[in-house]
């Protein structure tokens, strides 16, 4: 369901190429980009600054670095930027002049997408809130309240980023820049119709995004190295990873409908800012040959030579040089060609790499590269005491639920949209004087609320009565249920409760959020239904929660010290508070705090919002691998998932920098009730590690700081399964290579081998076989 409308989210294509007079000179012809004007690869990778903290950063973009990127790139996003009309926000994550010049220092260029609409599975495709509340306005079209407020916020930008010399022009990082401000009609599909553009690739997904109720989407290695390296072969010579780190969507700024807290991706650098094995390290191997041949690539002659059933050369030919790629797009044929009067094998689904047109270094289905599988270990603080002690309060809701007291009134049911998206909360109330004659009245008499956008809890007379969700995000729901009423007045209090506004799609702006109605009370005599319609009625509304503030940030805790109670700690208590305090975990890996047991709300450590969490929301029961994924054919985000009947998300990311040395603050707000006792803090690092190394090639495994405790597996020759469950095929190499690997490894921090018949003696395999290495350890 989720996937049918996607397609469009990836077209978001528009560059400017800036020409120069002085800085560096970039500028492009028919074949690639120029710098200084070299034709060059380039090699990108998208890292959203506002989804990590300023001290990720510099890691992450050395990390992208190391794994062979030439740039990264970035979107602005308007609505985190300009939170209210003309009132700005640059601090902290939002310090996107420090991104980009974090970039800088680490030597690498940066491609900058201004947007103002970003399709990245964030709230309300970037847009403020509030500038659909502006009279006269329509988005994304030639409508001039749109381009006024476009054009002041993305030349704010140009001239921040201008006034700091960040562009190439200028001596800066920014090589490439989306057109600061476009004619006005969808900006996102808007293609500049240069001459001798070269064939350059904005986003090529490395995973894909999760829903609440959704399963972990993975894409296989093998497959994002085929499709990269298969775009080279064809002649491409700019292309960007989305994402090449995903990251986190704190606070309230995932998308819609239903995009959760994690935004992982399965990208090359996981969530927390780790390399995600053997993704990185693969596609690092990739850049690392392809740049090796950037002269050929762009400079060469090109031949091909089609061999038939999808596999062809491709032939780049320069008078010094020449290299070559092999391409097998057969989804199960392995091929075997000759070529140059040598005989070579490319598996089905794969590219190899020929620098010198004659010794294969790189094909994408042989991944010579280690698989890490991540552990969660239980904080190590030390004196921590193993459960958290808790405190709590109530959200006061006497107000609203049994009062119907709120801030404005009006005699139609608004679209929630019109609180600016200050909250995720939105109180929507009305009264109901009944007659004992009233024609409606029967010992029958339900509440019918048709609500869009997303979670609602109804109240009569204080009394709570029920809620309802839309699964997915995407439907509208109707709820029903019977209701006692009394003779005068009824006081009927709707808590209406977003879970990130809808962000693409046709006029996805303009797309119902909250309660649209109609909201009836229906009474039956018989069969007949009676029914009372008090979408005309007048409403009374309230933004918000009582604890927080005008952008749903918490209040200074002083205005409820005295609420907060230890004693008979509720459990599974809607709109429950939870206090409690912590030590930081250890040592420098990532910290998640578990959830497990909470229903839904937000949480915050010191202040810092973590997120949306919803753990209670489990993910579809079917549809997961049961086994190895096949990466060979086109690639579908429901191809290889996992996760089902799970959580859809438990973990939370804790960045280390949310917490300080001394004692640290948890705050959940619970709006579904659940159970806090379960809750606590875990660390993440590589426990089981796999290594792997085709003939010829060095096996190394690392267990990132950690020693190699344990070689659980080690075989030369033909190895099945996957990391954690291999198994020795028909033939292995005569010496015990068990005890080669396990002299070599065990008691060290990393190790590497040559896959190789001089080490592990002579195999059994039959001649053209293709042997490799496979090691299992514990870190
Ligand atoms: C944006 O609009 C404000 C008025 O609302 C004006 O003062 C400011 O100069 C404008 N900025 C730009 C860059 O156009
Ligand atoms: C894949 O290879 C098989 C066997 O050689 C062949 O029958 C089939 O047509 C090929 N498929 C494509 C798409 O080339
Ligand atoms: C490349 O092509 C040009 C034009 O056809 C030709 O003159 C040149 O000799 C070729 N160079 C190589 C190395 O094949
Ligand atoms: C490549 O070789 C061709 C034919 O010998 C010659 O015409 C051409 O100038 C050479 N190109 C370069 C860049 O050396
Ligand atoms: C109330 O009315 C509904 C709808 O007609 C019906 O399904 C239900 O059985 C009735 N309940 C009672 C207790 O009469
Ligand atoms: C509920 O509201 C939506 C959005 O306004 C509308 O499309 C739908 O028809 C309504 N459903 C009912 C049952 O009235
Ligand atoms: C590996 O290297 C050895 C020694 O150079 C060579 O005989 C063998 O054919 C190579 N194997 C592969 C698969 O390249
Ligand atoms: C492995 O086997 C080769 C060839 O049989 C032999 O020369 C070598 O010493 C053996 N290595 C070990 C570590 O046993
Ligand atoms: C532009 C381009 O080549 N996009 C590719 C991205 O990856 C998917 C999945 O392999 C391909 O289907 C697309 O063609």
């Amino acid at each position: 369901m989720k996937m049918g409308t996607t397609t469009l989210l990836f077209l978001c294509i528009s560059l400017m190429i800036f020409t120069t007079t002085s800085g560096v000179d970039v500028s492009h012809d028919g074949r690639a980009l120029t710098i200084n004007g070299e034709r060059k690869i380039i090699l990108s990778g998208s890292i959203h600054y506002p989804r990590s903290t300023p001290e990720m950063w510099s890691d992450l973009i050395k990390k992208s670095k190391e794994g062979g990127l030439d740039a990264i790139e970035t979107y602005i996003f308007w609505n985190a930027h300009e939170p209210m009309r003309r009132q700005y926000d640059f601090s902290g994550n939002l310090d996107f002049i420090r991104f980009i010049k974090t970039i800088q220092d680490e030597g690498l260029y940066a491609v900058l997408r201004i947007g103002p609409y970003v399709c990245a599975e964030w709230n309300y495709g970037g847009f403020p809130v509030w500038l659909k509340n502006l009279p006269g306005i329509e988005f994304r079209t030639a409508n001039d309240v749109f381009m006024n407020e476009m054009q002041n916020f993305t030349s704010l930008i140009v001239d921040m980023v201008k006034q700091e010399n960040l562009f190439a022009s200028q001596g800066g990082p920014i090589i490439l820049a989306q057109l600061n401000t476009c004619n006005g009609y969808y900006c996102d599909q808007f293609e500049p119709s240069y001459p001798d553009t070269p064939k350059m690739w904005t986003e090529n997904w490395t995973g894909w995004f999760k829903n609440w109720g959704g399963r972990d989407p993975l894409r296989m290695t093998e497959d994002v190295a085929f499709s990269v390296a298969r775009f080279f072969q064809f002649g491409g010579t700019f292309q960007n990873y989305y994402m090449y780190h995903g990251g986190t969507n704190f606070g309230r700024t995932a998308g819609g409908p239903y995009i959760t807290t994690s935004y992982d991706y399965d990208a090359p650098l996981n969530e927390f800012g780790s390399l995600n094995q053997p993704k990185y390290g693969h596609l690092k191997q990739l850049h690392d040959v392809l740049h090796s041949i950037q002269k050929t690539l762009t400079y060469g002659n090109v031949s091909s030579i089609d061999f038939g059933n999808s596999v062809s050369a491709t032939i780049f030919a320069t008078n010094d040089t020449e290299s070559c790629m092999f391409g097998n797009a057969n989804t199960t044929t392995d091929a075997t060609i000759n070529f140059q009067g040598m005989n070579y094998n490319v598996p089905a689904w794969s590219v190899s790499i020929l620098p010198d047109c004659k010794n294969e270094v790189y094909n994408t289905a042989k991944v010579n590269t280690q698989t890490w599988k991540m552990v969660k270990e239980t904080n190590e603080a030390e004196n921590e005491p193993t459960a958290l002690k808790w405190s709590w309060r109530e959200e006061v809701i006497a107000e609203t639920a049994v009062h119907g007291k709120g801030e404005v009134s009006t005699s139609q049911l608004l679209d929630q949209k019109v609180a600016n998206d200050a909250s995720d909360y939105m109180w929507y109330m009305t009264s109901l004087n009944l007659n004992k004659d009233d024609a409606v009245w029967s010992d029958n008499m339900t509440l019918r609320v048709n609500g869009t956008g997303h979670v609602m809890h109804a109240y009569v007379n204080g009394e709570y009565l029920g809620s309802q969700w839309a699964t997915y995000g995407i439907f509208n729901y109707v709820f029903e249920k019977k209701v006692k009423l009394n003779p005068g007045k009824n006081q009927i209090s709707l808590l209406s409760s977003t879970v990130g506004l809808q962000n693409y799609g046709p006029k996805f702006d303009t797309i119902s959020t909250g309660l649209p109605g109609p909201i009836e009370i229906i009474g039956r005599n018989g069969d007949e239904s009676i029914i009372k319609d008090l979408s005309k009625h007048t409403w009374t509304y309230k933004v918000g929660l009582d604890g927080l503030d005008v952008q749903d940030k918490l209040f200074d805790d002083n205005k409820f010290a005295s609420q907060w109670r230890s004693e008979d700690l509720p459990i599974n208590k809607m709109f429950t508070w939870y206090k409690t305090t912590f030590k930081v975990p250890l040592g420098e890996d990532p910290v998640v705090v578990d959830l497990l047991g909470l229903g839904k709300g937000l949480a915050w450590v010191n202040g810092n919002s973590l997120g949306r969490y919803w753990p209670s929301y489990l993910a579809t029961e079917e549809g997961c691998m049961t086994g190895p994924c096949d990466y060979r054919g086109s690639y579908y985000a429901d191809k290889c998932n996992s996760n089902c009947g799970q959580p859809t998300q438990r973990w939370y990311h804790v960045p280390r920098s949310f917490m300080n040395s001394d004692v640290n603050e948890l705050i959940l707000f619970e709006e579904f009730g659940g159970n806090p006792t379960l809750v606590n803090f875990q660390t993440m690092r590589p426990g089981t590690i796999c290594g792997n190394a085709y003939e010829n090639n060095t096996m190394e495994i690392s267990c990132d700081g950690k020693t190699i405790s344990e070689i659980k597996f080690a075989s030369f020759g033909d190895v099945h399964g996957i990391c954690g469950s291999f198994e020795k095929g028909t033939c292995e190499a005569k010496n015990d290579t068990l005890s080669i690997i396990q002299n070599a490894c065990v008691g060290k921090e990393s190790c590497s081998m040559l896959a190789s018949e001089s080490v592990f003696g002579s195999t059994n395999c039959d001649a053209g076989f293709s042997k490799r290495l496979v090691v299992e350890a514990i870190c």
